[in-house]
């Protein structure tokens, strides 16, 4: 949805496809509520050929001439440019983002990943992959893979299955409309996710007669769907003949700004809601009627009532295999699904009654509908109390004396410690290994946007690039990244970035010395942690079982120029984390914990298949109690 450009009928600005490019997308404008955003907060880069002389050259340009267009950062790799635009979207609630620039081959493959993320967790970035020459007389060009099948094939093909719009502009006329199908997906909140366009390196650079209506200022109204009333009433009829519903939150009601409409939802009704890794923080942590999180790491409080759930209402919510238990957390017998959600995709699954619209919208009509309903005074009294007694459990495990007593700090007492210091609405920031499963089953949020777990991929290395997105989207906040070692190790180059850009981030680095999270799994599943320690390889067993590595990740740290505290015990980390908290700097604090402690979690299962078939004792247990789990499943349709 656009508003109308000026009329300029005629005329014409003669500039090349890259500095077109530069000049159209500095332009446009997101709308909701009446608010209106820069959809592009500016252009990250990493320059080579393809893109130097085409979107480079015409950064600089509007850098000298218009430096408020299309501001240009440099980053250090290309999938962490893409986590930085993730960050920055996820937390404007996806009004705005970046766009992201890269060479032809292995910078433009480089942020395959980062469109794989975005597209799972529906998050506009717009990714500017620089391409072969549509002209091909001099291929092959270095970094052009060649198919004997087809010669209109490179490697930026692999992002259409990727992107949820994709297009290659192999001619300067086909540019507006590839711009405008761009700006249309990344403002959909249903179709939202990577768009990718394809830009060959030759065609950046070529110059071409614009219409000046093209560059127009440009108001991308992102709507929000009403729910028809017939579709309300039968909600509100299947939700009036439930005994014990419950609330899946899911990152929909956060992206819809819908906060308070659900707030006034469950205290008028007195339906409970429990939180998908998306949707932690839609009310806060103490609210009485918040079981919090929900599924493979929810709380014991919340998995008991999904259990025990006659009517389960989905809002904003894709159901992934961690927030259904895969699919065993639903245990009534009769249990029903009403689900709230913009994407029809989403609002069908599970057989649900689909509502097909904005949270926002949707659960004022439902409340309305639901006039005089409400749970009864006994089961508000039980919610309260069992969310009561987890976070007791919760708050003892910050303060258990586990470090008093053994070599390292437990995982529980940093994330305390980290707690402690935060704001209400400073930021944690975490992707993949044992954290995410920690911070979603028992980190206290307070502000709906002061938690970001990326867990629609749960990429390693999201971390450090999708803070500094955070941060970039919020500097009034403080943003604290919980990072693991192995994490850490595949993508810390964007330290550089935060050290050159002064982007205040706090790192918190969780050295374990291996893969807690893989490992506890492992063994679990009857593989006995195999290749999740990080261990020399032993002469005599031939293993990787030997000493731990003599590996430094704060040498490492501050070798990129960053300041790095160094804590053993947790009064050195508490010290440590106010003194980063009370600076203006970007740093990092380096903690080891006990790679073998596991932090209090529910009992909510998750399904990763274990060999049927094995010589190995530990596997032949593990298969006999994964048959049994299995037997729970609800395979539903
Ligand atoms: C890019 C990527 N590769 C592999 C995985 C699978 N994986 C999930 S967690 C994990 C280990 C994480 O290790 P670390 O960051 O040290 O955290 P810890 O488990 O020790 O808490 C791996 C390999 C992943 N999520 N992302
Ligand atoms: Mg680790």
């Amino acid at each position: 949805m656009t508003s109308a450009a000026t009329s300029h009928a005629g005329q014409t600005v003669r500039l090349t496809v890259g500095q077109a490019v530069v000049r159209f997308l500095g332009n446009q404008y997101s709308e909701r509520d009446g608010v209106r955003h820069k959809l592009f907060a500016g252009c990250f880069g990493i320059f080579g050929h393809g893109n130097v002389a085409g979107l480079g050259q015409a950064l600089l340009q509007a850098e000298l001439e218009e430096p408020d267009l299309l501001p240009y950062h440099q980053g250090r790799n290309e999938q962490a440019m893409v986590h930085i635009a993730v960050g920055y979207a996820r937390q404007k609630d996806r009004l705005e983002t970046f766009a992201v620039t890269a060479s032809v081959g292995p910078g433009s493959s480089n942020m395959l990943t980062g469109a794989a993320l975005a597209t799972i967790n529906r998050l506009p970035v717009l990714l500017l992959a620089s391409d072969i020459f549509a002209t091909r007389v001099a291929s092959p060009v270095l970094q052009e893979l060649e198919q004997p099948f087809g010669y209109d094939v490179s490697v930026n093909d692999a992002f259409r299955p990727l992107s949820r719009f994709f297009d290659r502009v192999w001619r300067p006329e086909q540019l507006p409309a590839a711009l405008l199908g761009a700006m249309r997906v990344l403002t959909d909140p249903v179709d939202t996710g990577a768009v990718t366009l394809a830009l060959p390196e030759d065609v950046q650079a070529e110059a071409w007669d614009w219409p000046v209506e093209l560059f127009a200022e440009r108001v991308w109204r992102i709507g929000r769907p009403v729910p028809e009333p017939e579709v309300i009433a039968r909600a509100a009829e299947i939700i009036r003949g439930a005994t014990a519903p419950l609330i899946v939150s899911g990152g929909g009601v956060t992206y819809a700004e819908a906060n308070e409409e659900l707030r006034a939802f469950v205290e008028a009704t007195g339906i409970p809601i429990s939180e998908t890794q998306a949707g932690k923080g839609s009310l806060p942590f103490d609210h009485p009627l918040n079981l919090g999180a929900i599924g493979a790491t929810g709380s014991p409080a919340a998995n008991h009532f999904a259990r025990r759930a006659d009517v389960v209402i989905g809002i904003g919510t894709r159901y992934s295999d961690f927030t259904t238990a895969s699919k065993t957390i639903w245990q009534h017998p009769d249990v029903q699904f009403v689900n709230i959600n913009v994407a029809g995709l989403d609002a069908f699954k599970l057989a649900g009654y689909p509502v097909v619209a904005d949270a926002k919208r949707a659960l004022p009509a439902l409340a309305t509908a639901l006039d005089g309903y409400s749970t009864g005074a006994d089961f508000r009294a039980e919610v309260a109390a069992r969310a009561k007694a987890w976070d007791a459990e919760v708050v003892a495990s910050h303060h258990s004396g586990y470090g008093d007593g053994h070599e390292f700090l437990s995982q529980a007492e940093v994330l305390g410690a980290v707690e402690g210091v935060m704001a209400p609405t400073d930021v944690v920031v975490c992707a993949a290994g044992s954290l995410p499963g920690d911070l979603h089953g028992m980190w206290r949020t307070r502000d709906r946007k002061g938690y970001h777990v990326e867990y629609g991929y749960s990429c390693m290395g999201y971390e450090i690039p999708g803070a500094i997105g955070v941060r970039l989207a919020a500097p009034d906040r403080d943003v604290f990244v919980t990072v693991g070692d192995g994490s850490y190790l595949m993508m810390p180059t964007e330290l550089v970035t935060a050290v050159q850009e002064g982007i205040k981030i706090i790192v918190v680095l969780l050295q374990n010395h291996g893969y807690a999270s893989i490992g506890a799994l492992a063994q679990s599943l009857g593989v006995q942690r195999f290749g999740t320690k990080y261990r020399y390889r032993n002469a005599e067993s031939g293993r990787l079982d030997g000493g731990k590595l003599p590996v430094d990740l704060a040498l490492n740290a501050e070798s990129m120029g960053i300041t790095v505290y160094r804590c053993k015990t947790l009064a050195e980390l508490k010290n440590a984390l106010a003194a980063a908290k009370a600076g203006d700097e970007p740093c990092l604090v380096h903690v080891d914990t006990d790679l073998e402690f596991e932090s209090p979690k529910g009992d909510g299962w998750w399904d990763v298949p274990v060999a049927q078939v094995s010589t190995l004792d530990s596997t032949q247990d593990a298969r006999t109690r994964y048959e049994k789990f299995r037997a729970d499943q609800k395979p539903y349709l």
